[in-house]
């Protein structure tokens, strides 16, 4: 099938004896129809990532839905990766031959994005990250775009307030090594500890689905590091940082963005407590946005929304601008719009993008205290 990524101009009309050739169809009274696709990793190790990102979504759509009443009526159509990049391609193979989808948010982790995100560009579908904070998502192709912001403005971030504050000179860096995030995410850490001229005593890797991590944090725990770096899947990264307290390491413990999640205190317990990450959200910032967002979020769901959450509910939002800018449900104005997004205040904060579309935008450091994350101050 050559998929041709104009899509026709004229929208395909209800009845019509062909199936429809655009992803879109125009109601009764000029409403746009939108149909997009969402590819979460919602079941598996990493399902609470998932879930909270269709929770901020779904959230999303009733708020635009209503106020968007006559012009635009977005809908959603989930698919479960399983956090796999085989099923992060079938699903966007789906999305896009079957569903006829105008674009697609998600997937959840960079490796889904580096394996499925080509197939989307290569069908001209625009594709949009909202949990891929790796090195190189961009540079997949004109199609690509994210909100999520990369760990290499996040964990710098993270790390200087952690040594200002903690007097780190020397530190250990442990990481799933067949994890494209987790990887990035090691070599990030690598390199700003290197700029800011500190000991690198030690490094150790795993491998995602591994429970026992004895032997590496032993290891670790022999190089006397100040701090003890951490990339990892809340799922892994949470039992690091468990057995790490049991073993007696009582190094400052700094995370990446796999640590956004309320799942690190169900599983690490009082163990994560002094756990330091940065995120580009934060449920407690007085901010009129985000405070109504939090309401909302605990109104419908009974808890906090988590960083997963708000940057997804804040990608519906862009979708709803850039849609509406657009004036049709049709891929190639759509990316047209993606690409012209310059700036947008979310309740993630306030995103530019640079010429490669990449968001640049301020992280906050949070530290784990008695089950949730607080300012580090
Ligand atoms: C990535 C991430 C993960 C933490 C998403 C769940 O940031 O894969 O890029």
């Amino acid at each position: 099938v050559g998929c041709s990524s104009g899509n026709s101009a004229a929208p395909a009309a209800n009845g019509g004896s062909t199936p429809a050739q655009t992803p879109a169809a125009e109601g009764a009274g000029g409403e746009v129809t939108a149909q997009i696709g969402v590819v979460g990793f919602l079941s598996g190790s990493g399902a609470a990532y998932g879930e909270a990102q269709k929770a901020g979504l779904e959230l999303a759509l009733g708020e635009l839905n209503e106020a968007n009443k006559g012009k635009l009526k977005m809908e959603l159509k989930f698919e479960d990766s399983g956090g796999e990049k085989e099923g992060a391609i079938n699903a966007v193979n789906k999305l896009i031959n079957q569903d006829n989808v105008v674009a697609i948010i998600g997937p959840t982790l960079s490796g889904e994005m580096f394996a499925a995100g080509p197939v989307a560009n290569e069908a001209e579908v625009p594709i949009f990250g909202i949990s891929n904070t790796s090195e190189g998502i961009n540079d997949i192709g004109e199609y690509v775009f994210r909100n999520s912001l990369p760990e290499s403005i996040a964990i710098p971030t993270a790390m200087k307030a952690a040594v200002e504050k903690k007097g780190i000179k020397k530190v250990a860096l442990i990481y799933a090594s067949n994890d494209d995030f987790s990887v990035n995410g090691y070599k990030v850490m690598k390199a700003t500890a290197e700029k800011m001229g500190l000991e690198i005593t030690g490094e150790a890797t795993f491998s995602n689905g591994d429970v026992d991590f004895s032997a590496q944090l032993t290891k670790l725990k022999q190089t006397n590091p100040d701090a003890l770096l951490v990339s990892a899947l809340y799922k892994e990264g949470s039992m690091v940082v468990k057995k790490a307290r049991e073993l007696g390491i009582t190094a400052t413990i700094l995370g990446g963005n796999g640590f956004n999640n309320p799942k690190v205190f169900e599983i690490a317990g009082p163990a994560a407590d002094g756990l330091i990450v940065a995120t580009p959200f934060s449920p407690e910032k007085q901010d009129d946005k985000v405070q109504a967002f939090v309401k909302a979020f605990e109104a419908k769901y009974n808890k906090k929304p988590d960083q997963f959450a708000a940057q997804a509910y804040d990608s519906l939002y862009i979708m709803s601008q850039s849609l509406l800018g657009a004036g049709k449900a049709d891929r190639e104005e759509l990316r047209n719009q993606l690409a012209q997004l310059k700036d947008f205040t979310g309740v993630s904060g306030k995103l530019s993008f640079d010429e490669k579309r990449n968001p640049i935008g301020d992280a906050v450091v949070v530290v784990a205290k008695d089950g949730k994350f607080v300012p580090f101050e």
